[in-house]
């Protein structure tokens, strides 16, 4: 544990800050005294080495937030795994050796809880990975996120670097991708049952047998367990950050209908992937440190909608 690390006055990189992670935790470390650095792939190329390198010397971070990464559901995984490996394993090689060599004394790297085997026991705790065969949907992503977190690993163990992951669950918020063929089940699911009750319809069209169960966090509390991991955990580990419970995908697609006003039963659709059967994370050991989520699902996914009829909507590209 490091003890109170203190961002005051530090430079924090923040890679990835238009994706809806890296907009959330820019947004939470406003309320911090240090002073936010973020590029945007107009001007840094994350798959560029020699452009990290470069620009890394020139700005000089104290801190890294690693939340630059080519994300995507379901669909996405499966229809570009060779962008999900190589772009991911580019970025965080980059980044990660940059900070390294311009002496970035701390760093965290955020995962997925997609780095745990199949088959895992649930709720699933820290020491899982690696244990079995992972869930094909993603396994590239997850090969991908599996390797960063032996990155940060391989850092500290052989120069002594101060550098930390942690695993989010499924989440969701302001900032989501509402492209239909990218996103992952939230983003779709309010995206389809707006333009539902927008066209008179009724009832929601869902992929897969909506049986399998899924864990949401609101991307806001994200970003706080970011804020907190850098300021209280320094430890080899990766930490699960998870909301601590998980809902059927019939039982979140209710609630969307909920939220959004739209009436009608559930429409399954069996010929689409399900994915993994279910991914509880165990998150007793941030938890056991002091951290808790503040939002719940139901209120979460209001301010999900809330921002999807702010901003139109506009089907989002792929956050990096
Ligand atoms: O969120 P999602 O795409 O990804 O799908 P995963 C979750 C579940 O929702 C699956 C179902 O069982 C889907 O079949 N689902 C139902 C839908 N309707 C829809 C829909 O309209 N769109 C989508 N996308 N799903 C991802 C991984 O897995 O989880 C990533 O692919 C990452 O790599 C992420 O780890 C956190 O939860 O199955």
């Amino acid at each position: 544990m490091t003890e109170g690390y203190d961002l005051t006055g530090k430079r924090v990189y923040v890679a990835g800050h238009r994706g809806m992670v890296g907009g959330a935790i820019v947004r939470r470390l406003a309320r911090e005294n240090c002073e936010v650095l973020t590029a945007g792939r107009e001007t840094l190329d994350l798959l560029d080495q020699r452009a990290v390198r470069d620009w890394f010397a020139v700005e000089r971070p104290d801190v890294v937030i690693l939340a630059a990464a080519k994300v995507g559901g379901i669909l996405a995984n499966d229809t570009w795994p060779a962008d999900f490996l190589y772009d991911n394993l580019m970025i965080e090689a980059n980044v990660i050796e940059a900070s390294h060599r311009s002496d970035v004394g701390r760093l965290l790297f955020l995962g997925s809880s997609c780095i745990y085997p199949k088959l895992a026991r649930q709720p699933i705790t820290e020491d899982a990975l690696l244990t079995g065969p992972l869930e094909p949907t993603n396994e590239w992503y997850a090969v991908a996120k599996i390797a960063g977190i032996k990155l940060a690993q391989a850092y500290r163990r052989q120069h002594g670097r101060d550098y930390i992951s942690a695993m989010p669950t499924n989440l969701y918020g302001p900032g989501d991708n509402f492209d239909l063929k990218g996103s992952h089940v939230l983003p779709a699911l309010i995206r389809k049952a707006h333009e539902a009750k927008m066209q008179g319809q009724s009832g929601l069209d869902i992929w897969g047998t909506g049986t399998p169960r899924r864990e949401f966090l609101h991307v806001d509390d994200l970003a706080d367990a970011c804020v907190f991991l850098l300021k209280t955990y320094s430890e080899n580990e990766h930490v699960n950050v998870g909301f601590g419970d998980d809902v059927t995908i019939l039982e979140v697609a209710r609630m969307v209908m909920a939220v959004v006003g739209l009436d009608g039963e559930v429409r399954t659709d069996p010929t689409k992937p399900d994915g993994t059967p279910r991914k509880l994370m165990d998150a007793g050991k941030l938890r056991g440190m002091g951290w808790a989520p503040r939002i719940g699902l139901y209120e979460g996914i209001t301010d999900a909608y809330r921002w999807f009829l702010e901003t139109g909507g506009a089907a989002r590209g792929m956050a990096r």
